[in-house]
């Protein structure tokens, strides 16, 4: 009896994936490196399902249904590139690899045009939601060619979250699409984690509020526009005592985040695509500061805050403003997470739909909130939206939250609280609604020391400005 389907690499996330496949029905094939783990994923819950279990990649290939569909789950880097070249060689054209680990989506590109030369399908496949995702619906973003979804699509449907009974996946596009989403997924991830955190902060100094005052705000918050799987968690991390010592969970963790690197390879493609992600940039720098320990130490001997005692007249007026202040901050770091995806579509030309990311985020990943929603209607109204704050929905909600905005950072500005993500998505959005932007002397300085021309506003053409000669102008 072959298996519908193979997972190899049955650590904590393709061990839960392959529970997953199986609840739904699927009889699962099982392999990993280490037979140990495979015996030992067999005597846990080989009842919960139907397992074929291999000791060999060449029986595991063999105990599959054709066309044959292999999910990767092991370490992403050199071991998934180990297991793919091995499972290539066991394979046949028209048989699909699925890697649903954590791959850089230019590597995902290179595999898939490798495989392809071989007739092999190759989908790189983000997989959010971690290992409680892996096992009770996760959010699966699969890249790769629509034949090859036409086989996955149903099984991987089956087992992702639902929401509303629509499920949270489908297939993104071509080659390294799928990767390429999860990546900005988890940078928009970092970004709305920086603003709950920034939030969090001006209400401690602002108020004076106890970690558990402002838990209680926040469960507060995710009542309303707000609500999200992250402000849930963040009401219950905030409200969590320590139990060795009594004190607030929150301050006995050490003020270092770390990262693994999708924040910073998301820059790092926004850098390369020319498009400002301003909101994932500073919060993956912010959780750079705070590592960077010399610098800190230094900066608090040296630094002078020159600040007053921050006081809040109005409490509730201020706990507002905040709320305000993080909703619009976060609908820009969204927007221009979307912007990146429009972006890199065009570049890979992938033809990625918008809206229906922001519906598979709905649920399963880290990012599902009630907000997507708003951002898949956007997108229902105007499929080539320029700019997703421009939506009137977004438009209006910003608006109004406007002034609270402003007071808020310029609150933290003058009672020295950093709040980089609400400060940067404040200067993006008078940034991006100016009639005129100083980018005019930008163009200006590089003519003058550089030669490097500019476009006139009154006529066509490229100018250069003899600066140096007698300060005529040419055509450039
Ligand atoms: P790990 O990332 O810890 O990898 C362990 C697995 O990789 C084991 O099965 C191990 O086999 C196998 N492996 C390694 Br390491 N090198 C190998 C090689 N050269 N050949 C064959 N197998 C090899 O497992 P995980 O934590 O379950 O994560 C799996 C993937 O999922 C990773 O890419 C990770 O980044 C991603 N991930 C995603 C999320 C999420 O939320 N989406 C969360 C956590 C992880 P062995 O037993 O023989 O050592």
């Amino acid at each position: 009896q072959l298996a519908d389907v193979g997972v190899t690499g049955l650590a904590v996330m393709g061990l839960n994936l392959a529970r997953n496949l199986a609840r739904h029905g699927h009889k699962v094939a099982v392999h990993n490196r280490t037979y140990t783990r495979t015996e030992k994923f067999l005597a846990d819950h080989g009842e919960e399902g139907t397992f074929v279990a291999s000791e060999s990649l060449e029986d595991f290939v063999a105990s599959l249904e054709r066309p044959r569909v292999a999910i990767v789950m092991v370490k992403a880097g050199m071991g998934t590139d180990a297991v793919i070249d091995a499972l290539a060689e066991l394979m046949e054209p028209g048989d699909i690899i699925v890697d649903t680990g954590n791959a850089h989506f230019p590597d995902t590109i290179r595999r898939e045009h490798a495989l392809r030369e071989r007739g092999i399908h190759f989908v790189g496949c983000g997989v959010s939601g971690g290992e409680e995702g892996a096992l009770n619906g996760p959010s699966i973003m699969p890249g790769g060619t629509v034949e090859s979804y036409e086989r996955l699509g149903p099984m991987l449907e089956s087992i992702s979250a639902h929401v509303d009974g629509v499920p949270c996946c489908t297939h993104v596009g071509p080659d390294g699409a799928g990767h390429f989403v999860k990546m900005v997924h988890n940078g928009i991830e970092y970004a709305d984690m920086q603003l709950i955190a920034e939030a969090y902060d001006l209400l401690r100094k602002g108020l004076g509020a106890t970690p558990a005052e402002i838990g209680e705000i926040f469960a507060e918050w995710n009542t309303g526009d707000l609500e999200s799987y992250l402000i849930e968690i963040t009401a219950d991390v905030l409200a969590h005592t320590d139990p060795e010592t009594g004190q607030a969970f929150v301050d006995i963790v050490q003020d270092q985040a770390e990262q693994k690197g999708t924040g910073r390879w998301t820059v790092q493609n926004g850098l390369d695509l020319g498009v400002p992600i301003t909101g994932i940039a500073e919060a993956t720098f912010a959780r750079s500061l705070s590592g960077s320990l010399p610098q800190r130490e230094a900066g608090r001997r040296a630094l002078p805050a020159k600040t007053a005692a921050w006081e809040v007249t109005d409490r509730e007026g201020f706990i507002d403003d905040v709320r305000r202040a993080l909703y619009a901050s976060k609908v820009v770091a969204y927007s221009q997470g979307f912007d990146q995806i429009a972006a890199a579509s065009v570049e890979y030309d992938w033809n990625i739909d918008r809206g229906a990311m922001a519906r598979i985020w709905r649920g399963g990943c880290i990012i599902r909130a009630r907000f997507l929603d708003r951002i898949t209607e956007a997108y229902e109204r105007e499929p080539d939206l320029a700019l997703l704050l421009a939506d009137p929905y977004f438009t209006d909600a910003v608006s109004d939250g406007l002034e609270a905005w402003r007071r808020v950072v310029a609150g933290a500005a003058q009672n020295g609280v950093p709040t980089p993500a609400f400060s940067s998505s404040l200067a993006y959005y008078d940034g991006v609604r100016s009639e005129r932007l100083p980018a005019a002397l930008i163009q200006a300085q590089r003519d003058f020391f550089g030669a490097h021309t500019y476009r006139r506003t009154d006529r066509e053409g490229s100018f250069h400005t003899l600066w140096s000669g007698d300060r005529s102008e040419i055509a450039g």
